[in-house]
């Protein structure tokens, strides 16, 4: 049963996912509704969600570059809490920048504002590890470091934090937020990044036994499995407003590979799997990125502690994919 259209009775304690349908959404609504009950997460984006989202809780098809539609549905679910994820991701961005910008900046303000209007008590907005440039050191990259970011992405998601920072030391606004490196998860398909070959990956592995990357061999990123990013997502919400000493974006490190390291794990699963290397536009992308990401702030502040490393991640990927296969 759909239950997109049903307006709950309920005290001003509700949450909304804005981007609800993509890689992150699909999964956070999912946990959030497990946590709070699924009436109390309301599911949005321009677009349908998959099954699960669709048939387990509220949903509302809802543009963020809307503002007066944005407050309609705030007021009409009495929200108070807003993870805020729709935007372009850095591959989908370098080839429509004017529209990045806008999507990725008036989609934060939409809802910093929100919150400045006193309409919603809390706000989460991820950014990524696209802030960091070529310039930044790319070993251990620590939170605080020079940040000269080469796409559009990056350049949007360094101002977001800036906004992030200013809206809480201005207006006390309680906007938190997490610096995700590429995501790996086998429920849907990521949605345009430099990142996506770390999941198209077990696909093709799965299909054709080959693989033809986009990035080169040796092309080290930071990446992190999705169970721990929501994990991560949902104790930085918990944790008490005054532990939380960086307004900005938080680092935080799960692991590292390259391509041909992933491919050697796969490898161990299926060893007839072969990977060949084409790299396109998304390599320059990839070279201006860190390699690894120092978290301490993370751990120290709020306890931060990644679970998965590449064999077990890789492990969990095969055993849930060939499940739903
Ligand atoms: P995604 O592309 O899979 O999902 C984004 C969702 O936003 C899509 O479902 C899309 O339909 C929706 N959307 C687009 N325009 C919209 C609009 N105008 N109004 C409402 N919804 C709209 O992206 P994702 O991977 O789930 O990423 C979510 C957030 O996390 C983004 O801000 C992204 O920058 C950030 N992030 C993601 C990663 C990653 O590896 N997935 C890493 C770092 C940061
Ligand atoms: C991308 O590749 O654009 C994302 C990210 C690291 O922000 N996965």
């Amino acid at each position: 049963m759909q239950l997109n259209s049903k307006v709950y009775q309920m005290g001003k304690d509700a949450i909304l996912v804005v981007g609800a349908a993509g890689q992150i959404g699909s999964e956070l609504v999912m946990a959030l509704r497990e946590k709070h009950g699924a009436k109390k997460v309301i599911a949005s984006d321009i677009r349908e969600a998959g099954v699960e989202v669709m048939k387990s809780g509220p949903f509302e098809i809802l543009d963020i570059l809307n503002k007066q539609q944005l407050e309609k549905t705030v007021e009409k679910y009495r929200i108070s809490e807003v993870f805020q994820l729709a935007a372009l991701l850095s591959a989908t961005a370098e080839e429509n920048p004017m529209f990045a910008w806008e999507l990725n900046m008036n989609g934060l303000f939409h809802t910093l504002e929100l919150a400045r209007e006193k309409k919603i008590d809390k706000l989460f907005w991820p950014s990524s590890i696209a802030i960091f440039g070529a310039t930044t050191p790319k070993e251990n990259t620590p939170q605080t470091a020079v940040m000269e970011p080469q796409t559009v992405y990056g350049i949007s998601k360094q101002a977001g934090e800036r906004w992030c920072a200013w809206y809480h030391q201005k207006y006390g606004i309680d906007v938190r937020s997490l610096r995700y490196p590429g995501l790996i998860s086998y429920k849907s398909l990521p949605g345009g990044g430099t990142t996506d070959y770390a999941v198209d990956i077990f696909h093709s592995a799965l299909k054709d036994k080959a693989y033809a990357c986009f990035l080169n061999a040796d092309t080290t990123l930071p990446m992190m499995y999705m169970s721990d990013a929501v994990r991560a997502t949902l104790e930085l919400m918990e944790t008490p407003a005054e532990q939380i000493k960086i307004r900005s974006s938080y680092n935080i490190s799960g692991m590292s590979f390259n391509p041909s390291q992933i491919a050697r794990e796969i490898q161990n699963h299926y060893p007839k799997f072969s990977i060949q290397y084409h790299p396109d536009f998304r390599q320059e992308i990839a070279a201006g990125w860190p390699q690894s990401i120092n978290d301490t702030q993370a751990r120290q502040d709020w306890g931060w502690k990644a679970q998965y490393d590449l064999p077990a991640m890789v492990a969990d990927m095969f055993k849930n994919l060939s499940a739903n296969k």
